[in-house]
């Protein structure tokens, strides 16, 4: 036994020190992480995420539950989702001062009235840190890493010729986060292990192995409770004080879960019972033990990591620490491996923040590290959490979406509250900034916080997922009631201008230019929601009078405009700066992620479109630029798409990988992954079309597994920037529109039948 103990840390040693193999698909470094926002690695279960720093002597592992948000009704009795009373007779008021022409007193008084109320908004919020010391101090041969794959953090490190590897997991069906400690050499780990809490904490109590510690959010008082303990093999375990002490153990584990009392349910929001959760959690651990939790996260987390795969020919810098590989493609924008890692990063930390159960991805996924994060690193919904989620349908993880289609939902009811206080309006509505506690008001300045067509743009989601997946049942219970909803709003909403046309009003391009009416983003927004509910009423066959009066306003709607520039007008009147860089193009949404623009269909809008992504620049915060990627991967110019690409790797990306704004904020890194997606493949048309912006130096290479609306599972090979092959499996079969650049095929598939395709 002991020998073979030998041979397997002798074995173990040589792993742990190897090159990265070619096909190791994650990050690594060869230092410790000094930053949380820069160097920690993000680990996630949905529920929970932590950020590993890997550090020797005292690590840190920082971690969050994603329901854990200060605000609403606790924090304030009379909170009442950010609405004031009675604010839609301004909002009328303004329409007429606007009709009567005078703009600037309709501006003004929409900047005074129009607005929310910031009163208990609240934030989400950092959990707290383990604190574990571990008695080392100098040691050799570091190492750390993040397998994408696996979804594991590693750590290993040598002390006096015995090797240290630590283990880091969330896993999604055991509700767990875990944290394994071994070594190359028994009896030779000890751990002190620290709880340090970000919020209140009023009760330690033990349990067998550990703790369960108790308390509430600061502002709110929301109860929380987080469950620790630690499994040890060999050596002792002592509880003193709330910390764990493991002495001379051969390994180690812990297994950590926190739940709160938050509850997804209006107006109260709470109502979990969170102290049965946890205890079922780490009664279930020991029961199961690591091996059986560990095999169980990784089918998991592969069941979906593994749908798809990218491959590109070219250069790949494996054999080199990540944040180096970031530093070098600066300079040579020649790491087609990395490339890969940034797309992958992305379909990894989807799946690491976005499971059903929980709450959407928020502005920073589930990994926050502070109780005053920037926007509060709420639900932005004037682009960001809409970009958070288009990859999800494309990069085939169409079970992440559920947490965003169940929190849209939940806006309802409090958006119907909104819809009549501020616009006397039916449906529902929702602006720029939502918390998790029915916040669905204008944000508390007009001029970010005033976007009612966010409701519509969320809504639009719902048909996706639809139109991806096919499952009609779940159209007619869940998509189409929230979108007729949304609709219904719009119905209410539009006036009618001088012109005759429809308008909203007062209207505003985020988040800058004039208050004004019909501004371009608005319009195609309402042209997006009325198309969409056409389409889904038909498919329902229901509604057929309400089909008749959306095809009625949607031919009414105020149209787009091409400019004195040949731009798309961002306004109805021609104001559109040449110099305007500003980081919102929500006026080409269009485009992108709407389908009223495109490059076949409607050919001068689209070079309008191209006109007014030019004056915008090639550069941009986070999200902005991978929004942009999108924009070109629509206008089918690859290596103009590519291009922005290698902006974003070069100067937004820090070297953990995530994108920042600054500072960190996950949108562009979902954004970036989807714009790869739709680089080589786009089905947004109605035909699914290969490689249309595929860039000169991704010459080579193949991916599988990529999804197309009509549930359809699309594989490509390319060679010599030419498309090889294209496998299809239509899941459901049926008819099928196919371009591959300038050439149409029709094709008839049968259910679960993969047929090879060549142009
Ligand atoms: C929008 C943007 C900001 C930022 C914030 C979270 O309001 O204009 O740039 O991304 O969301």
């Amino acid at each position: 036994m002991k020998q073979l103990l030998l041979i397997l840390s002798i074995f173990y040693a040589a792993a742990a020190f190897a090159e990265p193999a070619k096909n190791f698909d994650g990050s690594w470094y060869d230092k410790p992480a000094k930053g949380w926002e820069r160097e920690a690695l993000p680990i996630g279960n949905g529920y929970m995420g932590a950020m590993i720093f890997g550090k020797v002597g005292t690590e840190v592992i920082q971690f969050n539950e994603k329901t854990l948000w200060d605000g609403g009704k606790g924090m304030w009795a009379d909170y009442q989702g950010g609405n004031y009373q009675g604010r839609a007779k301004y909002l009328k008021e303004v329409q007429s001062l606007f009709k009567a022409g005078k703009d600037q007193q309709a501006s003004k008084l929409a900047s005074k009235k129009l607005v929310g109320n910031q009163r208990a908004y609240g934030a989400y919020q950092n959990f707290g840190s383990l604190i574990i010391k571990t008695g080392h101090d100098q040691v050799t041969d570091y190492r750390r890493s993040l397998d994408f794959k696996k979804a594991e953090a590693l750590v290993s490190y040598k002390d006096d010729n015995v090797i240290f590897t630590r283990t880091h997991f969330a896993s999604y069906p055991d509700r767990l986060l875990v944290h394994r400690f071994e070594a190359s050499q028994n009896a030779s780990i000890n751990l002190d292990i620290d709880f340090k809490s970000a919020q209140q904490l009023t009760k330690t109590k033990t349990i067998a192995g550990g703790f369960s510690y108790e308390g509430n959010v600061h502002g709110n008082k929301m109860k929380w409770q987080m469950r620790l303990i630690a499994v040890n093999n060999g050596g002792s375990r002592e509880l003193v004080n709330g910390r764990i002490i493991i002495i001379g153990a051969d390994s180690v584990v812990l297994y950590q879960v926190a739940a709160t009392e938050y509850k997804q349910s209006y107006p109260e929001y709470k109502g979990t019972d969170y102290l049965a959760i946890t205890e079922k959690a780490i009664t279930k651990a020991v029961e199961k033990g690591y091996d059986n939790i560990r095999e169980t996260h990784r089918t998991d987390h592969q069941t979906l990591y593994n749908r798809v795969k990218l491959n590109i020919t070219g250069k790949d810098n494996f054999t080199t620490p990540t944040n180096e590989r970031i530093q070098n493609y600066k300079e040579s924008r020649d790491d087609r491996g990395l490339e890969i890692l940034l797309f992958n990063f992305g379909r990894y930390m989807m799946i690491a923040s976005s499971r059903p159960g929980s709450l959407p991805a928020n502005l920073q996924g589930v990994w926050n590290n502070s109780n005053n994060p920037q926007w509060t690193s709420d639900y932005h919904a004037n682009i960001n959490l809409q970009m958070n989620y288009w990859m999800a349908e494309t990069t085939n993880l169409a079970e992440t979406v559920t947490p965003l289609i169940e929190f849209i939902d939940s806006l309802r009811e409090p958006g119907r509250v909104t819809a009549k206080e501020y616009y006397d309006a039916e449906g529902w509505v929702a602006h720029t900034m939502i918390n998790t506690f029915g916040f669905t008001a204008p944000g508390w300045k007009f001029n970010w916080g005033y976007a009612p067509n966010a409701a519509a743009w969320l809504s639009r989601h719902t048909w996706e997922h639809y139109n991806f997946g096919r499952d009609t049942t779940y159209l007619q219970n869940t998509a189409y009631p929230i979108l007729k909803e949304a609709v219904l709003f719009w119905e209410q909403y539009l006036t009618v201008d001088d012109d005759g046309t429809l308008v909203s009003s007062p209207s505003f391009s985020p988040e800058h230019g004039p208050i004004t009416v019909g501004s371009t983003m608005d319009q195609q927004v309402a042209y997006d929601i009325l198309s969409i509910c056409i389409e889904a009423a038909e498919i329902l066959e229901v509604d057929a009078d309400k089909v008749t009066l959306w095809r009625n306003m949607r031919s009414r709607l105020s149209p787009l405009k091409i400019g004195k520039h040949g731009q798309l007008q961002e306004w109805k009147e021609d104001l559109d700066d040449p110099q305007d860089t500003h980081r919102h193009v929500n006026h080409l949404y269009g485009l992108h992620p709407g389908r009223q623009i495109t490059p076949r269909g409607t050919p001068e809008l689209t070079e309008a479109a191209k006109v007014s992504l030019k004056f915008r620049g090639d550069s941009g915060t986070g999200w902005s630029l991978a929004w942009k990627i999108n924009f070109w991967a629509r206008l089918l110019d690859g290596n103009r798409a590519h291009t922005l690409f290698g902006n974003l790797l070069s100067k937004r990306v820090l070297p953990n990988l995530f994108d920042t704004h600054p500072p960190f904020q996950i949108d562009g890194n979902f954004g970036a992954t989807n714009a790869v997606a739709e680089m080589l493949l786009q089905s947004h048309t109605g035909s699914i079309e290969f490689l249309p912006a595929l860039p000169d130096v991704w010459s080579e290479g193949e991916i599988t597994g990529l999804r197309a609306r009509g549930n359809i599972v699309v594989d490509l090979k390319w060679q010599k920037n030419k498309l090889v092959s294209a496998t299809l499996n239509a899941l459901d079969g049926g008819d099928f529109k196919l371009i591959y650049k300038n050439k149409n095929k029709l094709i008839s598939l049968k259910a679960n039948t993969p047929k090879i395709v060549h142009f």
